[in-house]
């Protein structure tokens, strides 16, 4: 069954490849993963075709997909052109992870189990967060911290929106709450998107849970955050905001404000 499936995003992600995908399919619980990679100059790519191998994407599961595009597209498009090829498979849940092991793969059991466990707290969107139990960071410059934690609250004030770490890129979503809300364009491409991808969720006043992770910086490769992004995620937040008044939203649960307060009570 085509129930579970992590995409993870790559741009030269050779030293993290391998270890990513295994340590992914030793997990308890069966994840099926897509790679989704931009032409990477150092043969990431290729390394995938050759674990292909051992995981063959035909098998019955713990299938490794790739999906290859053809140069530094962004993060952001990579994640849509992944999940645009999942929906059209039927899986059920699908994450987003990067491939530097700054996101635990053991926590996409958690993360499943917001949105999937049948219950009066169950998710449409389970987001692992790294602010909602003091400040769950490893490794990261201390200006990089402050950053993304003062980034929490721009964005906070910006939009109203009462979540805690809405830059975070380790999330679950229910496959209805994608196939909602994709079906309008997502602008950005950086931090921004992550963003952009939540706010939308709540405008439908989907439930979107924080999950409390540890973030821990890579110890291989190298970051390609840019100032670039980081200038699309400040002016993008407000772009965003403002188009959202000329926007008209159908709610897909509750109100927002609803949404929110479910929200609040985890
Ligand atoms: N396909 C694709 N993946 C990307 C791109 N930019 C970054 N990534 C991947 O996205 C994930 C997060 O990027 P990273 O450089 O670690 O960003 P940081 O954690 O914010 O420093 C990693 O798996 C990267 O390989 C891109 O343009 N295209
Ligand atoms: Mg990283």
């Amino acid at each position: 069954m085509k129930e579970r499936l992590v995409v993870i995003p790559t741009y030269n992600e050779i030293e993290n490849i391998e270890t990513i995908i295994r340590k992914t399919f030793s997990l308890p619980e069966p994840f099926d993963i897509l790679i989704v990679d931009d032409g990477s100059p150092d043969g990431t790519a290729q390394r995938v075709r050759d674990l292909q191998e051992e995981f063959p994407p035909n098998g019955p599961s713990l299938r490794l997909n790739l999906l290859e595009r053809r140069g530094k597209l962004g993060l952001g498009t990579a994640y849509i052109d992944g999940f645009k090829w999942a929906l059209s498979r039927g899986y059920q849940f699908l994450f987003e992870m990067d491939a530097d092991f700054s996101h635990n793969p053991e926590d996409l059991i958690k993360l499943y189990h917001a949105c999937a466990d049948e219950g009066a707290t169950r998710a449409d969107v389970a987001v692992g967060s790294r602010y909602i139990k003091g400040v769950n960071v490893v490794n990261w410059p201390m200006s990089r911290v402050l950053m993304s934690y003062f980034a929490g609250v721009y964005v906070r004030f910006i939009t109203g929106m009462s979540i805690m770490d809405p830059t975070a890129g380790f999330i679950c979503y229910r496959a209805e709450v994608l196939e909602v809300i994709l079906h309008n364009p997502i602008k950005f491409v950086g931090y921004a998107f992550q963003i952009e991808m939540k706010f939308t969720c709540w405008k439908y006043g989907f439930r979107i849970r924080e999950v409390p992770i540890i973030f821990t910086d890579r110890t291989k490769g190298v970051s390609k955050m840019s100032s670039k992004i980081f200038k699309e995620a400040v002016f993008g937040v407000l772009q965003m905001k403002i188009s959202s008044f000329f926007r008209h939203y159908i709610p897909r649960r509750e109100t927002p404000a609803k949404a929110e307060e479910s929200m609040k009570a985890f």
